[in-house]
């Protein structure tokens, strides 16, 4: 008969989840966790202050790391699996939600729709640079009055002789005025297809967008085409269908749903530490039933969201995962973080609201999340017509 272990749980790690992970898995977890300790973790309060990351010092450092592109194989990326990538992007954002959409737009929004739909020219002339941080890349689908329904795009490109030529705009592009190239999707006679873009390219600007409250740690730009000409060979040829960008949306949300779960952890674990050391009517706020109750609906949640994510990991790297269960992990893991982070400010009380503490810069970050990849409200529809073949978006 099997026994009851009377071990008590590692408060950072109750269910012991670390038991399903492999050892390389482990170690490269404890790699990335490590960087982001030493180095991002001590400045990540000042440059979200100010609004700037060190854009090139951090990609030549994820390069190094073999962390750009990393879940895709050859062209000089890591070719790790989709689960090695999660756990990252869960590291990562426990940094902070820039850093994780650093990575996962160079990864799964910028290199993926090269890898995936780009000719053997495009992806060797790119992808390998791309993967050690020399070029950096940004993803152009939403625009000012296209967000949650990014098919009514007005962006185009017209043929005109070999060329195309790109007219329109793009809004709140992540990396956009560091990017040296830009994947622009655009309307044209033959459907949705998608540009490479080198951001040198006359006619193309892209002003930084200022005055964010969120994700501040993290570029954000708009992306402005005026008669921007791009050879034919510049086009993604493998694809001219919203299936293209939705494509690397599926990528990157896969990732969100680690990330969130890594942002809610330093909430947590900054939470309980301290809920052991504040002192308040003569005892650490920690004893309080009240604060018991906190401490333990987030340790719940982060454990259950870790549990999510690694099962969409598996399920990804067996190649049996749907978009609607990627919808399932980036809706709840990202709803419950931002409750997690919510609940650890409180426990913080007046020390919450500064930027002394992770946890303000998580929450205030993870409004962000909440809204991009697909906003909670798209993929409970996602859900929602997944449950009764009923499409809520005609
Ligand atoms: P629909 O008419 O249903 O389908 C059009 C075509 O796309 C295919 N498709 C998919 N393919 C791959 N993956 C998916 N998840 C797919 N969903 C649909 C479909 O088969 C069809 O293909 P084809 O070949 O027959 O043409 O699509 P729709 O236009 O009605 O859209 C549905 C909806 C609302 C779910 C979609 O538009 C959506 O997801 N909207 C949300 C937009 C969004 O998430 N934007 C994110 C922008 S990028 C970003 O936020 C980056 S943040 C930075 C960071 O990550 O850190
Ligand atoms: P809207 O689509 O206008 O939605 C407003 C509200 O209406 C939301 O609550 C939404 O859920 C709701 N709504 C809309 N349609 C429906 C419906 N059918 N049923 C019910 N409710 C609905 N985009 C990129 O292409 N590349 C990037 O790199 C990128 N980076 C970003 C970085 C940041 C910091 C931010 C904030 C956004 C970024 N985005 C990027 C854009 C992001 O994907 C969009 O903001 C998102 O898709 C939502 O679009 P919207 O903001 O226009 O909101």
């Amino acid at each position: 008969m099997s026994e009851i272990s009377f071990e008590r749980p590692d408060p950072l790690d109750f269910l012991d989840i670390d038991s399903l992970l492999s050892e390389e898995e482990i170690l490269l977890k404890e790699t990335v966790k490590s960087y982001v300790d030493k180095e991002l973790k001590p400045n990540l309060g000042d440059w979200w202050d100010k609004g700037t990351i060190p854009h090139a010092e951090l990609a030549k450092a994820f390069g190094d790391m073999g962390m750009l592109g990393m879940h895709l194989e050859g062209y000089g990326c890591a070719g790790t699996s989709a689960t090695a990538y999660g756990l990252a992007c869960l590291e990562l954002e426990a940094g902070d939600s820039g850093i994780r959409s650093f990575v996962s737009v160079q990864g799964s929004l910028a290199m993926f729709p090269i890898w995936k739909f780009g000719s053997e020219e495009q992806k060797n002339e790119w992808l390998p640079r791309m993967a050690t941080g020399e070029v950096i890349g940004c993803f152009g689908l939403t625009e000012a009055d296209s967000g949650s329904d990014p098919a009514s795009m007005r962006t185009t490109a017209k043929r005109d002789g070999g060329d195309w030529v790109l007219n329109g705009s793009k809004m709140w592009i992540t990396n956009g005025s560091i990017a040296d190239i830009a994947v622009v999707w655009a309307q044209t006679d033959e459907g949705i297809r998608g540009f490479i873009v080198p951001t040198d390219t006359e006619g193309f600007s892209a002003p930084e967008i200022k005055k964010k409250a969120s994700l501040r740690a993290s570029v954000t730009s708009e992306l402005l085409f005026n008669n921007v000409r791009i050879p034919d060979e510049f086009v993604l040829p493998g694809v001219a269908s919203m299936r293209g960008p939705l494509s690397c949306l599926n990528e990157a949300r896969f990732g969100i749903a680690f990330g969130a779960i890594g942002a809610a952890r330093d909430c947590f674990e900054t939470a309980l530490s301290y809920s052991k050391e504040r002192e308040q009517f003569d005892t650490p706020i920690g004893s309080f039933q009240l604060t018991q109750r906190k401490l333990v609906e987030m340790m719940v949640t982060v454990q259950r969201g870790t549990l999510v994510a690694l099962h969409l990991g598996r399920r990804k790297d067996a190649g049996t995962l749907s978009p609607e269960q990627i919808s399932f992990g980036k809706f709840d893991n990202v709803r419950n973080a931002l409750e997690v982070a919510r609940t650890a400010r409180s426990i913080l009380g007046a020390n919450g609201i500064t930027l002394e503490y992770p946890v303000f810069r998580h929450m205030s970050n993870l409004e962000t999340v909440f809204t991009y990849e697909g906003t909670n409200e798209i993929h409970t529809l996602v859900m929602g017509q997944a449950l009764t073949g009923l499409n809520a978006f005609t």
